[in-house]
């Protein structure tokens, strides 16, 4: 197995959910963590809860300048990074494409596409020099299967899951391994930031059911970078049982009249 004591992991989208979930899963084996968010009373929190090594960067990763001049910028104890996490992500709103706000089709892509370019590019060269590392993305669910009002969240999780391939072949014969793991529904502040602090809206999407919780993932990122160093664990898709798939949608009517009422 990877020793991931005294490893360098670095997490974006540390202030919750996945994120925080895995900065305490990989700090309970000894790993040094570099916290990444933009909340940075969250980031002290986690510093203070971390028993061990932790380093918090208050950064937004939409920020392609802060982004590559933080990590350029890590103090020695923690620059040398052996696992990346990126985790910071979102998804805004469930409205149909054609009522959809352009402005959260463009926080979605510039944080969960541009903000996963800047942080991976960044670390990229280091983990090459010393021929080691792991870059674990958290693609979707909503990134291979589409549902009503995913339009560009699940298109920025299909970029994420076809860009982790991608970052596979580019880096044969680095030694650095590349994860894409892809939840369904998770219980984290994902549905409330989805609907803008609606938090009544948030909870009637795990009405009933149970969701994943944000360990049960955690546990999934922590298994794939503690395989032997040789295993690469291209994808990993992971869904609550009490969530599956339907059958196609059919329109019933003639062209033109229902899809409008979407
Ligand atoms: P949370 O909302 O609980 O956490 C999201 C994290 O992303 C927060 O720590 C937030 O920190 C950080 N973040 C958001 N925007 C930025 C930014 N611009 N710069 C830096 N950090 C940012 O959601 P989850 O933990 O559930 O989601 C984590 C990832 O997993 C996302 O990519 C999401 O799309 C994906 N996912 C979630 C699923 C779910 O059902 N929950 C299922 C499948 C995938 P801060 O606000 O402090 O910056
Ligand atoms: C989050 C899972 O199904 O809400 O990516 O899109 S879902």
């Amino acid at each position: 197995m990877t020793n991931l004591a005294n490893a360098t992991v670095l997490i974006t989208g540390a202030t919750s959910g996945f994120g925080a979930a895995a900065a305490r899963r990989f700090a309970a084996d000894g790993a040094k963590i570099v916290l990444v968010g933009r909340r940075t009373e969250r980031l002290q929190a986690m510093k203070a809860e971390l028993n061990g090594p932790v380093f918090p960067l208050a950064l937004d990763v939409r920020d392609r300048q802060a982004v590559s001049e933080a990590i350029a910028g890590l103090p020695a104890e923690f620059a040398r990074v052996d696992v990346l996490v990126n985790s910071a992500g979102l998804a805004l709103g469930l409205e149909m494409a054609p009522r959809t706000s352009l402005d959260d089709w463009d926080d979605m892509v510039d944080t969960n596409i541009k903000g996963l370019m800047y942080c991976t590019r960044a670390v990229l060269p280091g983990m090459v020099e010393r021929k080691r590392g792991h870059v674990i993305n958290l693609g979707s669910v909503a990134g291979t299967y589409p549902y009503p009002g995913g339009n560009v969240y699940g298109g920025t999780k299909a970029f994420v899951e076809q860009f982790s391939l991608g970052l596979r072949a580019d880096l044969l014969g680095s030694g650095v391994r590349v994860t894409n793991v892809e939840p369904g529904m998770c219980d984290t502040e994902f549905s409330v930031v989805r609907f803008k602090g609606n938090e009544g809206q948030a909870a009637k999407v795990y009405q009933g059911m149970k969701p994943l919780s944000a360990d049960d993932v955690a546990e999934c990122i922590h298994w794939v970078a503690a395989l032997p160093e040789h295993v690469n664990i291209n994808r990993i898709e992971v869904m609550p049982v009490q969530q599956a798939f339907n059958g196609f949608a059919v329109s019933r009517v003639s062209a033109g009249t229902t899809d409008a009422a979407r």
